[in-house]
C-alpha cells in the first residue's frame, strides 16, 4: 500500500454522506459483517464514522468477495469503490466495492468491542488498546483532549506562562506519606506528588504559572476516585490570595466547559451526558459543617468526607462549591495561616466530588519552617525551597485540579479509570 498516495487520496467516512464524491478511497477497521446468501455487507468504521461496503457475488470482483466472506472483524481494509445512494443502508448511502485490500488482520477478539455491557472494567483495561477502537470510548478521550487544550487557551489569555518541572524529587511536596521511593545514584529519591514547591518558586519570578504535570501517590487503596498516576492542571500566581485564585479556576472551568459544549457535541451525545456551564457557590468550612449537623451527615474537624462532598453536589447540582476558611490542621504545610485555627486554603467540589484543591501559600520563611516542624516534616529536607522566599517573594497562591478526576465528574464516569488511557493502580502496571 502507497501510504503517501493514499494520504492524498483518502476520503474520511463521515465526507461520504456530506460531499458528493462518486469513487472513493477509504480505510478503516471492520466493524461488523454480515452474510446473506449471494450478498455481504460489511460496516467500516474510521475515527469519523461508520459506512456500509455491499458486495452482490455477480457485481464484484471475485478476489473481493472472497475477502468480504472472510474477513475478521477489527481488521484494517483499504477501500476502493463507488458510492450509491441506498435507502436501507444507514446514513442513507453505501459503498460498491471495486477494490480491497487488507492491510492488517485481526485475531479472534478477547473483548466485545461491539456490545459495551458485556465486558467488565477490568477485562478491558486489559486490553485498553482494543477498548480504543470503541467510538464511545475515543469520545471520553477526545473530550479529555478539549479539557487540556481549553486549560491551555484560557491560561495564556490570563497571561500566564506554561512551565515544565521536574518529575524526580528529593523531598515531600504533600506531606511525608504516599510516596513512591526512586533510586537517584547514592541518594534515595521519589517520584513528584505534585509539582507543588517548583510552581511557587516560579511564581515567585515569572508571577503566573501553569503546567498540565503528572503526579505520583502510592495511595495503598483502591477506589473508584484516586489513581496511583494522575494528571493535574496546576495553577500559581503572585500577589494573589486564595480569593484570587478561586475566581481564576472557577472562570478557567467554566471556559474548559463551554468549550466541550461547542466542539464535542456528537461525543457528549454518543456518551449520553448533558453537560451544563457550572454555576459558582462559595461556603465556609464551618458553614459547611453546620450543612451537614443539621442533614446528619458525619464529617471530619479538619476535613470533609465522602459522603458530605456527595450531598453538596446534591444541595448545588451543576455548581462548583469553594470550601474555604479551612482549618488549618486539615492543610498541607504551605498552606498560608489565617488566625490561629483557620487557613487560606480550600477545596473546590463538583457534581459531589473534590476537583481541585489550593489557597494562598506561606512566603515568609520563618512561617515556613515553624508549618513544617507542627507537620512533622524537617526544614532542612526542604532548605533550597525555603531559601527561595529569602531574596523578595511575593505572596502567591495557587490550586490543582486533578485532569482525570475532572474528566470523569463532567462526563459522569462511575469510574476514574475510565477517564485515564492507561490506568496505574495497585493491581495494575500494564498495558
Ligand atoms: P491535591 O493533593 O488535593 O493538591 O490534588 C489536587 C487534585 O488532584 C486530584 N488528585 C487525584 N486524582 C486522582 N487520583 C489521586 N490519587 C489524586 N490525588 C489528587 C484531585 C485533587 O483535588 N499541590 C496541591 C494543589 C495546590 O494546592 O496547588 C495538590 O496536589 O482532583
Amino acid at each position: 500500500m502507497d501510504l503517501q498516495k493514499l494520504t492524498k487520496n483518502r476520503l474520511l467516512i463521515k465526507d461520504i454522506f456530506s460531499k458528493n464524491k462518486k469513487n472513493v478511497e477509504i480505510v478503516g477497521w471492520v466493524h461488523q459483517t454480515r452474510s446473506l446468501g449471494k450478498i455481504r455487507f460489511l460496516l467500516l468504521r474510521d475515527i469519523s464514522g461508520i459506512v456500509q461496503i455491499t458486495g452482490l457475488k455477480t457485481k464484484v470482483p471475485g478476489k473481493v468477495f472472497e475477502i468480504m466472506d472472510k474477513i475478521s472483524r477489527e481488521s484494517v481494509i483499504y477501500v476502493r469503490g463507488e458510492v450509491v445512494e441506498s435507502k436501507q443502508a444507514p446514513g442513507g448511502k453505501e459503498i460498491i466495492p471495486n477494490e480491497i485490500e487488507v492491510l492488517a488482520t485481526a485475531d479472534e477478539l478477547p473483548i466485545d468491542v461491539l456490545d459495551f455491557s458485556k465486558t467488565e472494567l477490568p477485562k478491558r483495561l486489559d486490553y485498553r488498546f482494543l477498548d480504543l477502537h470503541r467510538r464511545r470510548i475515543q469520545a471520553i478521550f477526545r473530550i479529555q483532549s478539549t479539557i487540556i487544550q481549553g486549560f491551555r487557551e484560557f491560561m495564556i489569555k490570563e497571561g500566564a506562562v506554561e512551565c515544565a518541572f521536574p518529575s524526580i524529587i528529593s523531598s515531600s511536596s504533600e506531606g511525608g506519606t504516599e510516596l513512591f521511593e526512586a533510586k537517584y545514584f547514592e541518594k534515595k529519591a521519589y517520584l513528584s506528588q505534585s509539582c507543588q514547591l517548583y510552581k511557587q518558586m516560579l511564581a515567585c519570578s515569572m508571577e503566573k504559572v501553569f503546567a498540565l504535570f503528572t503526579v505520583w501517590r502510592a495511595e495503598k487503596h483502591n477506589t473508584i476516585r484516586h489513581l496511583n498516576e494522575s494528571r493535574q492542571l496546576d495553577y500559581e500566581q503572585a500577589f494573589a490570595d486564595e480569593f484570587v485564585v478561586m475566581d481564576v479556576l472557577a472562570r478557567c472551568v467554566k471556559y474548559i466547559i463551554k468549550k466541550i459544549l461547542e466542539e464535542n457535541k456528537e461525543d457528549l451525545e454518543s456518551l449520553g451526558v448533558k453537560l451544563k456551564v457550572p454555576k459558582t457557590k462559595y461556603l465556609t468550612f464551618a458553614e459547611v459543617s453546620d450543612i451537614m449537623k443539621k442533614s446528619k451527615i458525619p464529617m471530619g474537624k479538619d476535613d470533609l468526607s465522602g459522603e458530605a462532598e456527595k450531598k453538596l453536589g446534591e444541595l448545588f447540582p451543576d455548581t462548583i462549591v469553594f470550601v474555604h476558611d479551612w482549618p488549618i490542621s486539615g492543610k498541607p504545610f504551605y498552606i498560608m495561616p489565617k488566625g490561629e485555627k483557620l487557613s487560606r486554603g480550600f477545596d473546590a467540589i463538583y457534581k459531589g466530588m473534590e476537583i481541585s484543591s489550593g489557597g494562598q501559600r506561606i512566603h515568609i520563611p520563618e512561617l515556613l519552617e515553624k508549618r513544617l516542624k507542627e507537620k512533622g516534616l524537617k526544614p532542612k529536607d526542604f532548605k533550597s525551597y525555603i531559601d527561595s522566599f529569602r531574596y523578595g517573594a511575593p505572596p502567591h497562591a495557587g490550586w490543582g485540579v486533578g485532569l482525570e478526576r475532572l474528566t470523569m465528574l463532567i462526563l459522569d464516569l462511575p469510574n476514574i479509570r475510565e477517564a485515564c488511557l492507561f490506568p496505574r493502580d495497585r493491581d495494575r502496571l500494564v498495558p
